[in-house]
This record gives C-alpha cells, sequence and structure tokens, in this order.
C-alpha cells in the first residue's frame, strides 16, 4: 500500500479491528472510548458498515440494538445510553426524555434524531452476508425482513413530521440533529438564540482533547442545552415542539441522505417483495432529490440550508454543499459540483496535507483548521462522499478518496477528525466510526 507512513493493508485493517474491539460495550459500540462511551444513531450505521467487513452477526446485533431505542413515532434517537451515566454530559438525566411518551421504556436515549444513513448500513450487511454465504447470509437476509418494517417507519416518520409541507427537505432543532454540530452553517440560526436560565453544567467532553479549542465553547453549549430544555418542556411531542423551539433549519445534507437512503431501502423493499413499499420510498427519493435541487446557489453551485424563521437562505462554503452528491440529481449539476470539490477550493486547495474536503473550505473566511465542523476533516464523511461516488460510477472521485483516505488512516490513530495541512489527528483517538471507515475502504482488497 502507498501509504506516508508505510503501514501495510493488513496493519490497518487490525489495528481498526481492535479499535472497534476497545469500543465494543457488548450490544453497542461506543462512539469513542472516552468523550463518546454511548451509541451515536448515524454513527452506528457506519459502524455496522465497518462491523460487517468482519463479523456480520456482529453488524446485525448493533443495529438491532439502535432499533431498541426506536420511538414508537418511529423516530431513532441519536444516542441510545449506555450503563456509564457519568461519563458524557449532557447525560440522560439532563435530556429529560422520561416523560416522552414515546420513548420505549427502559432504554434510555435523548429526544433528537441523527442523518438517516441506516438502510445504507443494512444493503451492506445483506451484501456481505450473501458474499459469505451460509450463516451470515440467512442471518442478514432475516434481518432485513425482521426489520424492514421499522426502518420504514423512521423513514415515513421524517417525511411526514420533518417535512410536513412536502418541499423535500428535512427540518432539524438543534445543531446536534445536523450531526454537523458547530458548523458555519449554524451560526445564523445560532445567533439569534437567546437562552433563557439554563442550570449550572459542568462539561466532559473538555477532558478529553488535547486542546479545548478543539471542541465548541461554554457559550456555544448554553444554546445546545437551552435548545433541549425547549423541547423537554413539551416532552418531546412533535408537534408540540415546532411551536416551542428557536432553532428550525431545513437541512440540506440531512435531506440528501434521506434521499440516497430513501432509494437504497426501496431497493432492499424490492428484494423481499414489499412492491408498494418500495414505490413510496422512490416517491422520498425523489421528493428529497427534488428539495436538494431546489437549494442550489446560483452564485456558487454549492447547496443550501433554509433557516424557517427568518425565511432566509443560508449559504456557506462547507462540505454540505455537495449535498446533490449525495442524493444523486441532474447529470449537469453533478458534473460542475464534482468539478469543484476537486478543483482549488477544496480537495485541491495547496498545501493541504492529503487530497481530502476540509468540512469547511480553507477559502472561507469561517475556516478555523483545528476546530470540529468548522474546517478539520472527517473520515466518515469522506466514506459516504465515495459511496456515493462509486453507486454514480464516477471512478476517477472514488479512487482519489479511497487513496488519500488510506494514506489518512495510516497513522493509526483513528482520530475524529483531522488537521487539513498537518494530517494531526484532533478530537478523539480510536473513534469507531473512523475504524468502521478504514474496513470498509479496505473492503476485499486485504
Ligand atoms: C453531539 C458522536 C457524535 C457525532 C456527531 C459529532 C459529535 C456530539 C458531541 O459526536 O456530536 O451529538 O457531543 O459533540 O458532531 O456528528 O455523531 O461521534
Amino acid at each position: 500500500m502507498n501509504t506516508a507512513t508505510n503501514v501495510g493493508i493488513e496493519e490497518l485493517r487490525q489495528s481498526a479491528i481492535d479499535v472497534l474491539k476497545l469500543n465494543d460495550l457488548g450490544t453497542m459500540t461506543s462512539a469513542a472510548p472516552n468523550l463518546y462511551p454511548h451509541m451515536w444513531s448515524w454513527d452506528a450505521a457506519f459502524v455496522a458498515i465497518g462491523l460487517a467487513r468482519v463479523n456480520v452477526p456482529r453488524a446485525i446485533t448493533e443495529l438491532r440494538t439502535l432499533l431498541a431505542a426506536q420511538w414508537s413515532t418511529g423516530m431513532i434517537p441519536h444516542i441510545v445510553f449506555s450503563e456509564d451515566s457519568a461519563g458524557y454530559f449532557p447525560g440522560f438525566d439532563r435530556w429529560d426524555t422520561a416523560s416522552a411518551a414515546a420513548r420505549p421504556a427502559g432504554v434510555k436515549s435523548s429526544g433528537i434524531c441523527q442523518p438517516p444513513v441506516h438502510a445504507i448500513a443494512v444493503r451492506h450487511i445483506v451484501d456481505r452476508g450473501r458474499e459469505n454465504g451460509g450463516a451470515d447470509q440467512e442471518a442478514a437476509e432475516a434481518f432485513l425482513r425482521e426489520t424492514f418494517d421499522a426502518w420504514l417507519a423512521w423513514h415515513r416518520w421524517l417525511a411526514e413530521v420533518r417535512d410536513p409541507e412536502g418541499v423535500g427537505l428535512i427540518e432539524i432543532h438543534h445543531g446536534w440533529e445536523s450531526g454537523f454540530d458547530n458548523s458555519p452553517r449554524w451560526d445564523g440560526p445560532y445567533a439569534r438564540v437567546q437562552p433563557g436560565p439554563v442550570p449550572a453544567f459542568t462539561r466532559r467532553d473538555t477532558l478529553h482533547v488535547a486542546d479545548v479549542s478543539e471542541r465548541p465553547d461554554d457559550a456555544e453549549y448554553t444554546k445546545y442545552l437551552w435548545l433541549v430544555q425547549q423541547m423537554a418542556s413539551v416532552n418531546y411531542d412533535d408537534k408540540a415542539v415546532q411551536g416551542v423551539v428557536d432553532f428550525r433549519v431545513r437541512d440540506v445534507f440531512f435531506s440528501a441522505i434521506m434521499a440516497a437512503s430513501s432509494d437504497v431501502l426501496a431497493g432492499l423493499a424490492d428484494e423481499i417483495g414489499r412492491t408498494s413499499d418500495a414505490e413510496e420510498l422512490r416517491g422520498f427519493a425523489r421528493r428529497f432529490r427534488a428539495g436538494v435541487a431546489s437549494t442550489l446557489d446560483p452564485a456558487t453551485g454549492l447547496a443550501r440550508d433554509y433557516d424557517v424563521l427568518v425565511d432566509e437562505w443560508i449559504s456557506t462554503d462547507t462540505v454540505s454543499g455537495f449535498a446533490p452528491l449525495v442524493s444523486g440529481g441532474d447529470r449537469a449539476v453533478l458534473a460542475v459540483q464534482r468539478n469543484t470539490l476537486l478543483g482549488p477550493d477544496w480537495m485541491s486547495y495547496p498545501g493541504l496535507r492529503f487530497p481530502l474536503p476540509p468540512s469547511t473550505s480553507p477559502s472561507s473566511p469561517a475556516f478555523r483548521p483545528r476546530t470540529y465542523w468548522r474546517g478539520p476533516v472527517w473520515p466518515f464523511l469522506n466514506l459516504l462522499l465515495g459511496w456515493a461516488s462509486q453507486r454514480d460510477g464516477q471512478s476517477e472521485i472514488y479512487e482519489t478518496l479511497k487513496t488519500a483516505s488510506l494514506r489518512q488512516l495510516a497513522d493509526l490513530k483513528f482520530g475524529e477528525y483531522y488537521e487539513p495541512f498537518t494530517g494531526e489527528p484532533l478530537g478523539s483517538l480510536n473513534q469507531a466510526w473512523t475504524a468502521a471507515a478504514a474496513l470498509e475502504w479496505i473492503g476485499a482488497d486485504a
């Protein structure tokens, strides 16, 4: 393998497996050993993709654990809490979901959601099961049949509750729902959030990073907690939340994942004879693909979010601007987007350690190379972009992302995110979805 450190594929593979073992809590994988001692929804999907490369039954267990936390509305919560009650803030008590009628009794979870990457993970599990044959195939196919209705309910909830007007864009109520917590995408909406009284809090996240500037600051956290309080004040009731929450944004990247994943789930529906459900899911895919296309900024060609409370587009130079590459869409639009992504403001920005897209373009005044979603490179996102490129037959971009990612991950640190110019791992080390991304990039090569 052509890596900067001459680490071989087999060593990388083994180290990635070790990281998943380190984070394995039995029936769930913690997102990271110290910083995130619980299960996160979209992390779990990527973790399952990686696990499916080495242990199909364990990958299935991961998603079954997540589904056990699914609310009766269909929502899949963004955190499923492990027994570790002190390791993360805000913990289960602070979320105050105890009185939420839709939360299944006995499974502790937060009250918001994250992007629906899960059907893509189920697709990977079924494919790996079929490649392996025998017991793996049987388990994977049974898993698909047994859980299909739950995934369908999740997609229906998103389509009906989070896009009630049918504009093809998912509305979120917290930056944490996007998974891009403190991205410049949310600077405008958060600037308008005026927190009321928030009980005193002690953060734990800052204990687990080398430098606190790699994380959001306390003022940002106060706003994050205020929004949680607002939603808790109405017991996370879907209808009531829209009326009380100070953050209402149509998230273009979430919507793109909804489109891509709905297509994948439609394919799985066909395979188990659920033809009319497949049609409904293809309808979701078309609707959200069109929604994503409707956001394009004519000046930059990048996709935009929309701030519902002030009726304004949000234009930023962030990697979410490439949402059409995830949702799929018009060939000409995708071709322009690919050129931009490969070009000098993104993957070919001068001096990058690896040709991988930073979360915010270094050309943007908002760019901060070491701060979380404001600049660093996130390996799991590159895997998602690679998956979409392969789906669309774009081997050039796929191979570029794959080669660069394998070189980046050959440091064997499995950083949560990376400084784009030095290649230094930041945030947590041994992050589960980073290890999973390595396993999936290695794929059948090892
Ligand atoms: C809040 C677990 C999660 C990821 C998110 C990432 C970060 C949490 C936090 O960690 O968010 O949900 O405490 O900062 O932004 O994308 O799912 O890895």
